[in-house]
């Protein structure tokens, strides 16, 4: 799972940690550089002071042992200085260098080409970056032994501040809220391309509602592709569900019309309709949506998408939230997902909560979104 873009972030933290390391040396180098020449010429200073000194004194005919005596105490004396000056270098040092732009550029310039190549939409990518150059540039950091940690965090920030600006979005409350306020009924619809996994998330988000005390009915609006009902029904049955079904090629408005009136004089609490996969492009199927949400009016529109889709499901998930207004987006196939960066770009790019992200086959395979789990797993 994201063991792409994983892997592109943590050779970003290791070429920044190696370059305050290099940095910090060379800094340590240039400083000693300059403490030896500082010391040599203060040396020079007191011999030649010293020699006038003992030359004036040899005017006074005064030689011998003394001169030799004053000799040694200057170099002494100039030892002690060079000591000195080393560790005031040391500690102005310790663990404080400054990274400039140009120290950031080139693996800046790598990260984002490694954020593009893992399906992080562009604007998406340009925003991290400068989050990480704004953490890491200027500031004079107390790098030392956190290096490591402050690039880590520095990532962190970055990737985190693309889900803070989305937020988070408590499906459960949302159900529990809404069926106490629309007198016990709550309508939700799947939308999306084909074959994204629209199908098995309903069963799955069906299974997680029944485990947690709802009753719930299905609604097969998916009247167009031949077996899908056969495929909602499999499920139904294995989750002793209601499903409400029509004819083949029937009015899918209709199906869920109808699941909402069983629903409402049977007392079940949720309905969860299935709508056909439709390409984003096609104008009709597109009309035919617009028309189910307007005729059954769902409490929540679910746009699900799958994150090895990319890009393509930015787009996707852009234009039907322009045609039906999706309320948020369930990115199945994440356990196949070498990249990692459709989570990001979708939240980003349509300003809409993940709600779950779909890791496998089975009911279970439903997680509730959590972007510290995601940045956690990119960063790991
Ligand atoms: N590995 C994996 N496979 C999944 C996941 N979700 C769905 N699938 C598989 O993806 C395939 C398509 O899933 P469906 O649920 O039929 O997709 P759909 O969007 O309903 O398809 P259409 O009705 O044809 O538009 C099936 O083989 C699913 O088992 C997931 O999270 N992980
Ligand atoms: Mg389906």
């Amino acid at each position: 799972m994201f063991d792409r873009l994983k892997k592109k972030l943590s050779e970003f933290r290791e070429t920044v940690v190696e370059k305050i390391k290099k940095k910090t040396e060379r800094e340590e180098v240039k400083e000693e550089v300059e403490e030896e020449v500082e010391v040599k010429e203060e040396v020079k200073e007191e011999e030649k002071a010293r020699k006038e000194e003992v030359a004036e004194r040899r005017e006074e005919k005064k030689k011998g042992e003394r001169e030799e005596r004053e000799v040694r105490k200057t170099k002494k004396k100039a030892k002690g200085i060079g000591t000195l000056l080393k560790e005031k270098g040391k500690a102005i040092l310790e663990g404080k260098t400054v990274l400039d732009e140009k120290d950031l550029e080139k693996p800046l310039e790598v990260l984002e080409e490694a954020l593009l190549e893992s399906d992080v939409a562009l604007s998406v990518a340009e925003e991290i970056i400068s989050s990480v150059r704004r953490e890491l540039v200027g500031e004079r950091k107390k790098w030392g032994a956190k290096t490591e940690e402050l690039v880590q965090s520095a990532l962190k920030t970055a990737l985190l501040n693309v889900f803070s600006a989305v937020g988070e979005f408590d499906f459960e409350r949302f159900v529990a809220t809404r069926i106490r306020a629309k007198q016990g009924l709550v309508n939700i619809a799947f939308v999306g391309v084909n074959g994204t996994g629209k199908t098995t998330s309903i069963a799955k988000v069906a299974k997680r509602l029944l485990d947690r005390g709802y009753s719930v009915v299905l609604a097969s609006a998916d009247t167009y592709r031949a077996g899908a009902t056969e495929q909602l029904e499999t499920h139904a049955a294995n989750l002793g569900l209601k499903l409400i079904k029509h004819q083949y090629g029937a009015d899918p408005a209709a199906v869920v019309y109808d699941a909402v009136k069983y629903a409402q004089s049977n007392r079940k609490e949720v309905v969860l309709a299935d709508t056909a996969g439709r390409m984003h492009t096609s104008v009709n199927l597109m009309e035919q949506l617009k028309k189910i949400c307007r005729v059954t009016t769902p409490d929540l529109v679910v746009f699900v998408d799958e994150a090895i889709a990319g890009n393509d499901a930015v787009e996707r998930a852009k234009r039907f939230d322009e045609t039906v207004g999706i309320d948020a987006t369930i990115l199945t196939k994440v356990d196949v997902d070498a990249k990692g960066g459709t989570a990001i770009s979708v939240a980003h790019s349509t300003s809409k909560p993940i709600l779950f992200l779909g890791v496998g086959q089975g009911y279970e395979d439903l997680q509730k979104f959590n972007a510290e789990w995601l940045v956690e797993r990119l960063l790991g």
